[in-house]
């Protein structure tokens, strides 16, 4: 029942499109080309990425589960949070995971799941609200790299961001994000970080080049993000899915390489483009961490490391932080 839902818009339906226009006219004129990974999420974009996480190479999702599974009651226990406030709320069983432990504590009070998607956050809500009759639901129609001081504050909050999507940031705008978070949350408050872990490249490059071509279509999706929103005129077919580790900056990159030479029309910016053959846009960067790193990230931020659970391989790490 919708009318007990209390969502607080922290970000207006033309602000998102204001951010498309600026990010593309920045990332399209830029050299080298680039288009932010944010837009690859539309109803395509995340039902190839919900593909994604379950194919043999794509070892995150399964790996953080397993973790979650493993220690949602270490986690709830160390937190003493009465409150969870999940950053993207994208998939609702890893945040059943962590409500069912945080209940098992005794503390739970609150959910706030926070997302750009007004419609993704009330689906997420109204499953929750069957199952969890009596917990206190408000959501927040925020973007998680601007609104972080704003965010509802109903009780001592376990900050949850998961998935590994913190590694989609560029290094100065991680360090951002973090400390702004650090900044908007108060004295004893948790924040639980998924982070995939550096390892072999043949396996990270697999991870995002996969054999069945579904990170391909996911990549080359933005472009048909861009022909809807912006009236261009890519031809997605025109583009090879390129996906190369960064052993410098320890990120994966994904790319979309210009098979011909072309000139692409972006009528809504007024603007033109044009692609030489083989020329290379970056479309994401994912970032691998190592313990030490996110530590030193962590506290340069102005958390406190609680504690870092990785996998029997070293996959994947969840990583426990307070302020
Ligand atoms: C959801 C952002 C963590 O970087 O691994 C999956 C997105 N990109 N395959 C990632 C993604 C290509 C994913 N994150």
């Amino acid at each position: 029942n919708e009318e007990h839902i209390d969502i607080d818009v922290l970000l207006q339906p033309g602000d998102l499109r204001e951010g498309l226009e600026h990010d593309a006219r920045v990332g399209l004129t830029s050299t080298p080309k680039t288009l932010p990974p944010k837009y690859f999420y539309d109803a395509t974009g995340s039902e190839l990425f919900e593909q994604i996480t379950r194919l043999p190479e794509y070892y995150q999702t399964r790996t953080e589960h397993a973790l979650l599974t493993e220690h949602a009651g270490a986690i709830a226990k160390r937190a003493g949070a009465d409150v969870l406030l999940e950053l993207g709320s994208g998939s609702s069983e890893k945040t059943r995971l962590l409500l069912d432990a945080l209940r098992d504590t005794g503390g739970l009070a609150g959910y706030v799941p926070v997302d750009v998607s007004a419609s993704a956050l009330r689906e997420a809500v109204e499953a929750l609200r069957r199952d969890y009759p009596g917990l206190a639901v408000h959501g927040a129609v925020a973007d998680y790299d601007h609104h972080l001081d704003r965010l509802p504050h109903l009780g001592t909050r376990l900050v949850a961001f998961l998935g590994g999507t913190l590694g989609n940031f560029p290094p100065p705008a991680r360090a951002t994000f973090l400390a702004d978070l650090a900044r908007g949350m108060e004295p004893g408050e948790s924040l639980l970080l998924g982070v995939d872990l550096v390892k072999d490249p043949a396996r990270l490059v697999a991870a995002y080049d996969d054999s069945a071509g579904v990170t391909a279509a996911f990549n080359r999706n933005v472009l048909t993000v861009l022909n809807r929103e912006l009236g261009a005129d890519f031809d997605p077919a025109a583009f090879g899915h390129v996906a190369v580790w960064d052993a410098e900056n320890e990120w994966i990159e994904m790319r979309l390489r210009a098979t011909r030479s072309m000139l692409v029309q972006v009528p809504a910016l007024d603007l033109h483009v044009a692609f030489a053959e083989g020329e290379e846009m970056r479309t994401e960067i994912s970032a691998k961490f190592r313990s030490e790193g996110i530590e030193a990230e962590l506290v340069e931020a102005g958390f406190e490391l609680e504690e870092l659970w990785t996998d029997a391989s070293g996959d994947y790490a969840l990583v426990l932080a307070s302020t």
